[in-house]
């Protein structure tokens, strides 16, 4: 334990499903054996933490919960049985904050499936406070030269798009649709996939959200709002009019995942992402099965997902957009997240 670690720290905390998240203060929480206490400094806001205040997803939260899972900071203590982990280090709490590590799928590098994980900000509190804890087997290793507010977004939104781009199947100089391109976990697939070599549709709403795409690297912007006929513009934005090799679905709302199957090429593969509440794919049998479709989930990333995505940051491939605002306003976030109005990602600073 590192000497002069206070008693109490403050944290964004809620008492009952639907809000309201209070600014308060509570107890620094002490690591168990397995366990490091992460000074956060900063933690992104994805809009999963808000699918936890609203009780959108058929399993319940903790409650009271301290939500958030996007955190970066410093390493400030750690149980006895922590050897690979340094008091000093940078390192990140993601949404995975523990598994069993010994089940079939932890066996195999599937961690998010173990029937034992842990989840941060969901399950376990997470990252919305100063002093989180994270399993020591689990904690992203942040490099120093890395800044602590613009990774914060990696570790939820870019680990989980650069799965979803791997698990796409989708290959260097092929195009896949970003459906949700403008929010946090879209802005941040634009710039994964161009980083892997692919061609971007963009697919969100309004000028801002398309010019921030285009600024990414996106070749082609369709905006769902204004368009009359989406499957058919989308496939007009490719080379040869078949539609993307791959769809990429972060958007938080049905229609979307009901409309990619029709627009994918043949052969082609979509990606489910997003995870709006109640909500079904759809798609037409007789095209999926004539047009040979792919349509499958992904789930955040494993350990090795994580370092691979950390490491196009350290490498200076992902410079998408973030805002920072203190901790205490968080609401603030929530409220504009809830109508759609963030283009990229917002950051709270664990200090205001
Ligand atoms: O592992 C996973 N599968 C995982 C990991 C992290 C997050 C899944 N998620 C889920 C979140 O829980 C959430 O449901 O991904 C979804 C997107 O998270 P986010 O990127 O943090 O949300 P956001 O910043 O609010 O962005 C959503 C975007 O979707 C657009 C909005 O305009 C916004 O820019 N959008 C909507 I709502 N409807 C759309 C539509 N019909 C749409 N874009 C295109 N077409
Ligand atoms: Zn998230």
């Amino acid at each position: 334990m590192a000497p002069n670690l206070p008693e109490k720290q403050w944290a964004m905390v809620i008492e009952k499903t639907g809000g309201p998240v209070d600014y308060k203060e509570i107890p620094v929480p002490k690591p168990g054996p397995d366990e490091v206490l992460v000074n956060i400094k900063y933690s992104g806001v994805c809009h999963t933490d808000l699918h936890a205040v609203n009780g959108d997803w058929p399993i319940p939260t903790k409650l009271p919960l301290v939500g958030g899972h996007e955190g970066a900071g410093v390493v400030v203590a750690r149980g006895d049985l922590v050897t690979e982990v340094e008091i000093g280090d940078h390192a990140g709490i993601k949404w995975l904050n523990g598994s069993c590590l010994s089940c079939s799928f932890c066996m195999q590098g599937d961690e998010p499936l173990c029937p034992k994980a842990l989840l941060s900000g969901y399950t376990v509190d997470g990252t919305f406070q100063q002093y989180a804890i994270g399993k020591a087997a689990h904690v992203a290793r942040i490099p120093k030269e890395v800044p602590l507010d613009g990774v914060a977004p990696v570790l939820c939104a870019g680990i989980t798009v650069f799965k979803g781009l791997k698990e796409s199947g989708a290959r260097p100089g092929e195009t896949v649709a970003i459906v949700g391109a403008g929010g946090g976990l879209g802005s941040l697939a634009c710039q994964y996939a161009k980083a892997m070599g692919l061609q971007v549709i963009a697919i969100d709403a309004g000028d801002e959200k398309k010019k921030m795409c285009m600024e990414l690297g996106a070749s082609a912007f369709c905006d769902f709002s204004s368009s009359e006929n989406l499957v058919k513009d989308v496939q007009a934005a490719t080379e040869d009019g078949t539609g993307p090799h791959a769809v990429l679905l972060v958007a938080v709302n049905e229609k979307p995942f009901q409309q990619a199957a029709e627009y994918v090429r043949p052969r082609g593969t979509v990606v489910a992402i997003g995870l709006p509440a109640g909500a079904f794919l759809k798609a037409p049998v007789f095209e999926t099965v004539i047009g040979m479709k792919t349509i499958k989930g992904s789930y955040v990333g494993n350990r090795k997902d994580t370092t691979e995505a950390l490491d196009f940051f350290k490498r200076g491939l992902i410079n998408s957009p973030f805002k920072t605002i203190g901790m205490s306003e968080l609401q603030k976030v929530y409220d504009m997240m809830q109508q759609g109005k963030i283009a990229g990602r917002y950051v709270v600073d664990t200090s205001k």
